[in-house]
């Protein structure tokens, strides 16, 4: 971050000028993406300013989608994400999309419970009244960037044992012979706001596409509805059109 004084006279406020710091250190690459940024005390005395200019610049660089602070850890620079082309027209998971390109899936949980099927829930799943569904909420990164949050809804029949998904739900259906062959697939644009936009480090606001999946085993029945939300910095949605007579 380099170190210096900056000057307290100049008319720009203190958190700004120390916000245009860090942005030239992580420009010039001094700060590298998933760095961890030093402690609030070292660059307020660095910089010698007070610690609430340093978290007044901080939590601005994050706002900006810049910097991203992950509980308990600290905080850090925000990675830019590959933007990843993602086929409309095959119906893959997310461990295996991010497989077939080289980088790493993984899942930071956030939350796992068995509950009755709401009735709307039953409904879409088809499911009678007083059977149990799986609720999964992960965030969903590659290659340790968070690129989407998914809540899959899947009735407990064909995943008795939810623990058992780890990283991947379809590698745990397909072990239990119920991984889905057929999807409904519907998306729309959205502005990522709040938590949604926190957990996936970007400036509330930005662009996401939301994606509803209802997807169905061989014999017809619904194995699983998942709403997931996407970064729109991260993806382009790409189908084969073929003109039909
Ligand atoms: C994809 C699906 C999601 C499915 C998940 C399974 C979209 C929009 N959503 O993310 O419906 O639950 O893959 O992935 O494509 P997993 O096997 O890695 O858990």
């Amino acid at each position: 971050l380099g170190a210096f004084d900056l000057d307290p006279r100049a008319a720009t406020p203190l958190y700004l000028r120390l916000q245009e710091q860090i942005k030239a250190a992580i420009d010039a690459g001094s700060l590298k993406p998933l760095e961890a940024l030093p402690g609030e005390r070292d660059i307020a005395e660095a910089f010698n300013v007070s610690r609430v200019t340093v978290r007044k610049a901080i939590a601005g660089l994050v706002d900006q989608g810049l910097l991203t602070q992950r509980q308990g850890s600290g905080t850090f620079v925000a990675a830019k994400p590959e933007r990843v082309e993602q086929p409309l027209s095959r119906l893959t998971s997310f461990t295996e999309d991010m497989r077939r390109r080289g980088m790493t899936a993984t899942v930071y949980w956030l939350g796992r419970t068995v509950s009755l099927a709401s009735p709307q829930e039953a409904m879409r799943l088809a499911l009678s009244p007083n059977e149990t569904v799986v609720r999964l909420r992960r965030l969903r990164f590659a290659n340790q960037v968070p690129m989407a949050i998914e809540c899959a809804t899947v009735p407990t029949r064909f995943l008795p044992d939810p623990d058992a998904v780890d990283t991947s739900l379809y590698a745990v259906l397909e072990a239990r012979g119920a991984l889905p062959v057929r999807a409904l697939q519907r998306l729309h644009a959205v502005n990522l706001s709040g938590e949604d936009a926190a957990l996936l480090e970007v400036a509330p606001g930005s662009a996401g596409l939301a994606i509803d999946r209802l997807s169905y085993l061989d014999s017809g029945l619904p194995v699983e509805f998942t709403q997931s939300l996407y970064r729109g910095d991260a993806y382009d949605f790409v189908a084969e059109l073929n003109l039909r007579h």
